[in-house]
């Protein structure tokens, strides 16, 4: 599968990299890394990634796609367990399709994929793909692949980084990552947001089995007015507490409530697929009708720990 996609790239004169809707650093910097890959070393490729952006970098906008492209296009999807989760509606158009991912592999929507369960990071097997297929880097490519690297493995702390998540971080820092940019792009940040986070703390409720839990709703969002990575950030507060076992953070949004929970030691992922969603095995998101319905999933949570499924 690997030699496969570069052919496949070879054969397509356009070629378009979707990734999630909601994007995260691991989504956003896997379709902008391998874009840049793409450029550099195909340079007669034209690359379009459609879908949200988490900054204002205006490389590879979709702006120009059309339905004909489409039609003549491989569309490769980034870190997109789902079909429905794919940030880019005009997926079945495509020539082919190819899909990249980490998450456990519950649908196989694309022509092809190349898939790594035990990675932490998508960026981590586009880097060892990359480094496999010996493609010519450029530190745009290893800047944007570094940050999904840093950001899925919780900055390397996350039980699922291996050597081989070692062994990605070495072939990006050999070949142009900027670590003290990438690292100020990411942590630091400004006093709203560290006060946003104390609000967002002050509402932590803890069951004595060790279930946190915190809720955003939409009141709650109306002083600080943040995009949903920003208030997602607040799920970080409830981690390496010796009184949480698992977390949950719920964010009340627009057309949906979405859940993301997270745990040292219990299985979560069953409960999330439960709650229609799904992920990994300490790292899930997943979804409520309506809020009231935290009870139940809390319950279900406290449940794991009791019966102790690690
Ligand atoms: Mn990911």
């Amino acid at each position: 599968m690997h030699k496969l996609l570069i052919n496949k790239i070879k054969k397509y004169k356009s070629i378009i990299i979707a990734k999630h809707v909601k994007p995260d650093w691991d989504a956003q910097g896997s379709s902008m890394g391998l874009a840049y890959l793409i450029q550099q070393n195909f340079p007669k490729k034209q690359v379009y990634i459609p879908g949200d952006r988490l900054d204002d970098n205006k490389d590879f906008l979709a702006k120009e796609l059309t339905d004909e492209i489409i039609k003549v296009s491989l569309v490769i999807t980034v870190d997109t367990a789902v079909k429905e989760r794919i940030d880019f509606n005009k997926f079945d158009l495509a020539k082919e399709t190819f899909k990249i991912d980490h998450h456990i592999n519950i649908d196989s929507y694309a022509d092809f994929e190349i898939v790594d369960e035990n990675a932490i990071a998508c960026t981590q097997v586009i880097t060892l793909w990359a480094n496999k297929m010996k493609l010519k880097w450029c530190a745009e490519a290893a800047n944007n692949l570094y940050k999904g690297l840093l950001t899925d493995s919780g900055r390397f702390l996350f039980p699922n980084t291996k050597a081989s998540t070692f062994e990605a971080a070495r072939i990006l820092l050999e070949n142009g990552t900027n670590l003290k940019k990438i690292h100020d792009s990411l942590y630091v940040s400004d006093l709203k947001k560290k006060q946003y986070l104390n609000y967002a703390f002050s509402k932590l409720e803890v069951t004595k089995e060790g279930v946190g839990s915190i809720i955003i709703t939409k009141e709650d969002q109306k002083p600080w007015n943040y995009n949903y990575e920003d208030y997602k950030s607040a799920l970080g507060t409830m981690s390496g507490l010796s009184e949480i076992k698992i977390w949950a953070l719920i964010i009340e949004l627009d057309d949906e409530i979405k859940v993301s929970l997270r745990s040292r030691d219990f299985e979560i992922d069953k409960v999330a697929n439960k709650y229609n969603g799904g992920g990994h095995k300490l790292a899930s998101g997943c979804k409520l009708n309506k809020i009231e319905d935290y009870k139940k999933l809390v319950s279900d949570l406290k449940k794991v720990i009791k019966e102790g499924n690690k």
